[in-house]
This record gives C-alpha cells, structure tokens and sequence, in this order.
C-alpha cells in the first residue's frame, strides 16, 4: 500500500504548555517517526484563533474555545511523514477524551473534551489551510537537509 507523504499541523493547546505537557506530546510524534519540519510556540490573538476555528464559527462552544486557545502560549509544528493527517488523529484520540482510544494522548492525559491537549488537522484541505494560518514558507526547515548533515557529520 502507498501512501502519501503529508504534512499536518499540530497545536500544543495551552493546557498542554501550562501542564508541561508539551515535551511528552513531542515525544510521541517523534517516537512515531514523523519529523518535525517547522515548530514555534506563539499566543493566539481573537482574529487568528476565530481563523483557525472558522468550521466551529456558531456553534455553542465558539467563543469559550476561542477564549480558550488564546488564553496563553501554545506550540505550533508542522509535522511530515506518511499518511500523517489520519496518523495524527490517531495518536491523539477522539475529540471526548472519555471517547477516545486508550494510549491516545487525550486519553491518558486529558479528562474534558474543552481541555482536550492538542489538536491535529482533520483533513489534506484543513491541514493546508490551518498550515498557512501558522507558518511562512521560509519558516519550513528541510528534512533533507537535516538528513545529510547527520550522514556528512
Ligand atoms: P478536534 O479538535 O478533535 O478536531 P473539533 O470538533 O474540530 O475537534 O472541535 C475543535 C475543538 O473544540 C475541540 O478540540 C474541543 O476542544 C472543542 N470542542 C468541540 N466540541 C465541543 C463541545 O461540544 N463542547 C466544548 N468544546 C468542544
Ligand atoms: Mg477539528
């Protein structure tokens, strides 16, 4: 089976800063074998969160999750590997964390679907446009390029 090499975003939402939850989220991502080609830690204004969530623009949660993802640093990357969208969302968990897989981050870490740790893009679509709400191209390090300094030390 082929599959293609994506890149999706990933958020450290700031619960996972504030619980010092960031290094073992990194760490799963990085034990999965997806590579890190971009990452920041930043604090949301209203606009750019409102951006990001537009799909949730309306529903009852909207404005709590808006205040919430902008209530302090969360860490941005942009991760690449193969079928890393749909891998993602597995190695999160379902949105509920009573819902979601055991082993999933949301299921060992986290007990309430508004304090839910992390979010992954859900889509290739989503995944393209949450990207360019975060990152620049110039931002994007080479996973190539980092191969071949370790292979020429
Ligand atoms: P996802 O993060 O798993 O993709 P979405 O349905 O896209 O889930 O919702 C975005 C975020 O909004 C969720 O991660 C969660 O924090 C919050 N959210 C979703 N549904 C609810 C709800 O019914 N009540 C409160 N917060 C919710
Ligand atoms: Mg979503």
């Amino acid at each position: 089976m082929s599959m293609a090499v994506e890149t999706t975003l990933i958020l450290c939402k700031p619960d996972a800063v504030s619980r010092g939850l960031v290094g073992e989220i990194v760490s799963r991502l990085e034990r999965r074998g997806y590579v890190i080609v971009a990452m920041h830690m930043m604090q949301l204004d209203g606009e750019r969160a409102r951006r990001h969530y537009q799909e949730h623009d309306g529903k009852p949660f909207f404005a709590d999750l808006v205040s919430f993802i902008t209530s302090g640093p969360l860490v941005a990357l942009a991760v690449e590997g193969e079928g890393t969208i749909e891998g993602c969302r597995q190695l999160i968990g379902a949105t509920d964390p009573l819902r979601a897989a055991p082993g999933s981050v949301r299921a060992d870490f986290a007990q309430t679907i508004g304090r839910n740790l992390v979010h992954a893009s859900d889509s290739p679509a989503s995944a393209k446009r949450e990207l360019e709400i975060f990152f620049k191209d110039s931002d994007y390090m080479s996973r190539r390029h980092d191969l071949e300094r370790w292979i020429k030390g």
